[in-house]
């Protein structure tokens, strides 16, 4: 197997169980080289915690991409997840452009809204910004929130095929292949519609009541790691969708776990489904 470096940027949440700290070993259980660019350190995630610290990290970028670039460190994959300011945005375009390989993907998580609202401290600017960095890339995988403020569809919290094809449809335009999560038509199911090609494939799965907080950054990170590794687009996008179903389901009924999912004790299983 070809050893493959990806750089993932996102914040470090130092508590919270998403971004990073999820990122970071999942990556590595996909086995590929993992490095990082810190969006921003946030003593929490925003999502339920109060009075959370929040340093930007946007001024370090340009010093850290040209070091890189000087030391001719490309990367096979870049993943992006949470991002800490609209300016920074145009600097891991930047990024991407000068430190891709080429042909390498650019796999974008436009971490930024869930439930019909934008995370606390994201404005119309910053999903602006965002808009370039999506519509630039070769895969991304929003939620229906984040599809909806991205291409200007209303948002909607039950609809039919036709509503999801129709934001696959804007979502596509640019060419990328769209990772579109949380779809559900039934109350007992939920699951992700991939658009490539024109073609668009569902996958499935029990729905589990209780949403945890993080989950789309796990499965962002193992789509990415997996993709990387060398699985399918639909192949990944399973994996990614059956490690987040267990992943939950191992932290469901623990009311002292409120802010993420404990993820750790199922790497295992995701080890295994990447041998298959
Ligand atoms: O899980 C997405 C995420 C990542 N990072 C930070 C967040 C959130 C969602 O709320 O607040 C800091």
């Amino acid at each position: 197997m070809d050893y493959k470096r990806i750089l993932t940027v996102q914040d470090i949440s130092c508590i919270g169980q998403c971004s990073l700290t999820v990122a970071l070993p999942l990556l590595s259980a996909c086995g590929i080289e993992t490095a990082v660019l810190p969006s921003a350190v946030l003593s929490t995630h925003t999502g339920g915690f109060k009075g959370y610290t929040f340093r930007d990290l946007t001024e370090d970028m340009p010093a850290i991409t040209d070091h890189w670039e000087k030391e001719k460190l490309y990367f096979d994959a870049v993943y992006t997840g949470y991002l800490g300011s609209a300016r920074q945005i145009a600097y891991v375009r930047d990024i991407a452009k000068r430190l891709l390989k080429p042909g390498c993907p650019l796999i974008v998580d436009p971490a930024m809204a869930d439930n019909g609202k934008l995370y606390p401290g994201f404005d119309s600017d910053f999903v602006e910004s965002m808009k370039e960095l999506v519509f630039g890339a070769d895969y991304i995988l929003p939620n229906i929130t984040e599809a909806s403020l991205l291409t200007g569809i209303e948002y909607r919290e039950s609809y039919r095929e036709d509503y999801i094809e129709k934001l696959l449809d804007a979502l596509s335009a640019s060419g990328g292949t769209v990772i579109l999560t949380g779809v559900s038509y039934d109350p007992l199911s939920t699951g992700v519609a991939v658009r490539q090609s024109g073609k668009t494939d569902y996958y499935c799965h029990k729905k589990i009541s209780q949403g945890c907080h993080g989950t789309g950054d796990v499965y962002a990170s193992v789509f990415a790691g997996a993709l990387t590794r060398g699985k399918s687009v639909t192949d990944a996008a399973r994996i990614a969708a059956d490690f987040t179903v267990a992943c939950i389901e191992n932290t469901v009924g623990d009311d002292t776990h409120r802010y993420g999912v404990k993820f750790e004790p199922c790497i295992g299983s995701l080890i295994s489904a990447l041998d298959d």
